[in-house]
């Protein structure tokens, strides 16, 4: 009831709706509108309330409820199910349990923090509160096992297509960070659940720093990590950077999914790729091997080559790629 009231009031913005009609509208007694606007207004929505003229929107908070982002969503399916969360161990940690329950392709889950925010290999992803975009999508695509690493690429040209649309200029670096200014400032895990031949589900997790100040980066993490607001000097509004995440990822996930490769996306990543043309080192494990990084295969792979001549492709998933004196 109360995120019907939300609606309401989103619509009427910058107008009086009358208890009265909110009460018809809705089929429930004064009292009870009385009641929740209490409620919304402890949830942070700031609403004017005249006696004879009813409620008033003033302004919202900046949350990340399905209510605050769905107006600026054209979605089919991504999105259309938003799981919200003040505080989670990890979005793409409950991405799992949902997806394990069977939700539907295109549920979203967004926590206001991560306690337990993971990046690749066991590493660990600082989410802290209303700060950034801290997200999972739950997506079931009929695509063999091995393509899947592709969805990453699919969801870094999101990502950057959604920041460029903020008019703020990033880089991809392969296979999933979003840099700005030679620093991280969006990280992608891609995990997924499947048999040999057949996949069960994927969870792309995706972590934006948006208002992180830097003075809230930890000393191991400022060399390499920045936020959309540190760059810009300027607050970022999250929920129209949310929905034009997930439009444009239902956008290219769907031609992926229809043509069966991800042309568009792979194009995106190599125009704004931050590595291709620069010198690399190639960690594997304990292995570092130094290489130039020279194009993307229309599949996704980084094409190298090696000091010694050769020409190789590699593959996201066994590697982290560095640059040549620090993260790029
Ligand atoms: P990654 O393994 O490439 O990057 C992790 C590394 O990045 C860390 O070891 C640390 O050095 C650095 N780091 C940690 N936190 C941040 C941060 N906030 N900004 C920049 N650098 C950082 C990248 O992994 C994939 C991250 C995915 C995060 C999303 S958030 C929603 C979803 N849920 C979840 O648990 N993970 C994903």
């Amino acid at each position: 009831m109360k995120e019907e009231i939300i609606n309401l009031l989103n619509k009427n913005k910058n107008e009086f709706i009358s208890g009265e009609d909110i009460s018809s509208i809705l089929g429930i007694s004064r009292a009870a509108v009385w009641k929740y606007m209490k409620v919304i207004k402890e949830d942070g929505y700031n609403i004017e309330s005249v006696s004879r003229k009813g409620y008033k929107l003033i302004s919202a908070p900046d949350l990340l409820t399905f209510q605050e982002i769905s107006p600026y969503l054209n979605t089919h399916y991504i999105g259309k199910q938003i799981n919200y969360f003040n505080s989670i161990d990890s979005t793409n940690d409950e991405g799992k349990r949902l997806a394990n329950s069977g939700c539907s392709e295109g549920t979203v889950i967004i926590s206001e923090e991560q306690t337990m925010g993971r990046g690749r290999l066991g590493r660990t992803w600082v989410s802290p509160k209303f700060k950034g975009i801290w997200m999972s999508i739950v997506l079931r695509p009929d695509i063999e096992p091995m393509n899947v690493a592709k969805i990453t690429q699919v969801g870094a040209a999101a990502v950057l297509k959604a920041i460029k649309e903020q008019g703020i200029n990033a880089h991809i670096k392969w296979p999933n960070d979003i840099v700005l200014n030679n620093k991280k400032v969006c990280g992608i895990l891609t995990e997924m659940s499947g048999e040999i031949n057949k996949i069960n589900y994927v969870v792309m997790g995706i972590g934006i720093n948006v208002n992180i100040n830097r003075e809230d980066f930890s000393k191991e993490i400022e060399e390499v990590a920045t936020s959309l607001k540190v760059e810009e000097g300027r607050s970022i509004e999250r929920k129209p950077l949310v929905a034009s995440v997930l439009n444009n990822l239902e956008e290219l996930y769907d031609e992926f999914i229809r043509n069966q490769d991800i042309k568009t996306s792979i194009d995106i990543c190599r125009e704004n790729s931050i590595l291709i043309g620069k010198t690399i080192r190639i960690i594997n494990r304990s292995n570092v091997i130094m290489a130039e990084a020279m194009d993307l295969s229309d599949d996704g792979k980084l094409i190298v080559k090696y000091e010694d001549g050769s020409i190789h492709e590699v593959i996201s998933g066994e590697v982290s790629v560095r640059g040549l004196y620090g993260y790029v």
